[in-house]
């Protein structure tokens, strides 16, 4: 279904996304960095994304985002990336067609995980364990071994089918199936990031059950009622690393411009084929168990407000990348978990803006503008 859609990927890639050089490669490619940008329509794009949101005058967006600009130049060498777990699980694929479909989204994780060089673990699939629940026990021994301290993300990728009885989700494992709750539980006192795609049907329940903060939940679809096969899962594994996804261009997909661009794909899919959209999927990564829909996005940017002032959706889902460009990769993990807190507070002083007055919301602003620098100095 999607094979033709990696035709035109190697002619396609741009910014420092799949950059491997030495430090001299790097070294140019930042010289650089700053007039390819001057160049690009993102610089008008930030200046009026900046002039929207905060108030400020062309002119002083404009230096805002070039100060920006050479600020970035002078990044210098830092500890690597610290490496990403990644666990693959496929479901019972029920029908042939289901098996090839699956073992083909599955070969596109593992591809991405191998580019981002992480640690990717699979579930189901190409193992052979005639145990009634062996698929259910390898995937619990699999998450409590990896829900460790790390700060990097730990992915969970879920790849199948679903069910849903009106009370319980449940993802279809080869033998004993695994429940919403039963797959929450195994995540508790999990002290990093978590990011977990369920690509199947029904899958909406797991999104409310694994809600957190710190963890960003994607669904297949909007409720567990929507239980027909989906589509979303290819269009995810379509999205990684494809530059089309890459929705501001700065080089890497985020896990919210994957979600982005598999969404859409997916609806434009089923009007292609003429047929009733069956499946929406949804985001969260605010803690509130309340998903986002892709049409509520413009850009990268929540265009509804979250009930009761909380950061919209979307803010920490765009920290994320499976492979992280190279100027990502060169932060220390320390300056980014900072940075990732700094966007944050960026994003809740945006929804304040109409509550404060001009003073301290400029006071507020310049301060965490400050520290932003501060990091890439
Ligand atoms: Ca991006
Ligand atoms: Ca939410």
């Amino acid at each position: 279904m999607n094979g033709d859609r990696h035709s035109n990927e190697s002619n396609r890639r741009r910014g420092g996304a799949e950059v491997r050089g030495g430090d001299s490669t790097v070294a140019r490619r930042r010289a650089a960095y700053p007039f390819l940008l001057l160049q690009s329509p993102r610089l008008c794009d930030s200046c009026s994304f900046l002039r929207d949101s905060f108030g400020l005058s062309k002119q002083f967006a404009r230096h805002l985002v070039l100060v920006v600009l050479v600020v970035l130049m002078t990044v210098p060498w830092l500890p690597a990336f610290e490496q990403q777990d990644v666990i693959v699980v496929v479901g019972a694929p029920g029908e042939p067609e289901y098996a090839t479909r699956f073992q083909a989204w599955t070969a596109a994780w593992r591809q991405a995980g191998e580019r981002a060089q992480a640690t990717v673990h699979l579930i189901g699939g190409e193992t052979a364990d005639q145990a009634e629940d062996a698929d259910k026990q390898s995937l619990q021994r699999a998450i409590v071994a990896a829900a460790t301290k790390k700060t990097s993300p730990l992915w969970i990728v879920l790849i199948g089918h679903g069910t849903y009885d009106g009370r319980t989700a449940k993802f279809n494992l080869r033998g004993a199936d695994v429940a919403a709750p039963e797959l929450a539980g195994w995540l508790d006192g999990c002290g990093r990031p978590v990011v977990l795609l369920n690509t199947a049907p029904a899958s909406a329940p797991f999104l409310l059950a694994v809600s957190r903060p710190g963890r960003v939940v994607i669904s297949a679809t909007k409720s567990g009622r929507e239980n027909n096969a989906t589509r979303f899962g290819g269009f995810v594994a379509d999205a990684l690393g494809k530059p089309e996804a890459d929705i501001d261009e700065d080089g890497q997909v985020s896990v919210l411009e994957v979600f982005l661009h598999a969404a859409r794909a997916v609806e434009a899919s089923y009007k292609q084929d003429g047929l009733i959209v069956t499946e929406h999927p949804l985001l969260d990564d605010n803690g509130d168990g309340r998903g986002t829909r892709a049409d509520w996005f413009h850009g990268v940017w929540a265009t509804k407000a979250a009930a009761d002032g909380a950061t919209v959706d979307g803010i920490r889902a765009h920290q994320i990348h499976l492979v992280p460009s190279e100027t990502e990769r060169q932060l220390s993990n320390d300056d980014r978990t900072v940075r990732d807190q700094l966007e944050q507070d960026l994003a809740t002083l945006r929804t304040q803006r109409k509550t404060l007055n001009d003073d301290e919301y400029y006071r507020q602003l310049e301060s965490i503008m400050r520290k932003l620098s501060a990091i890439y100095q």
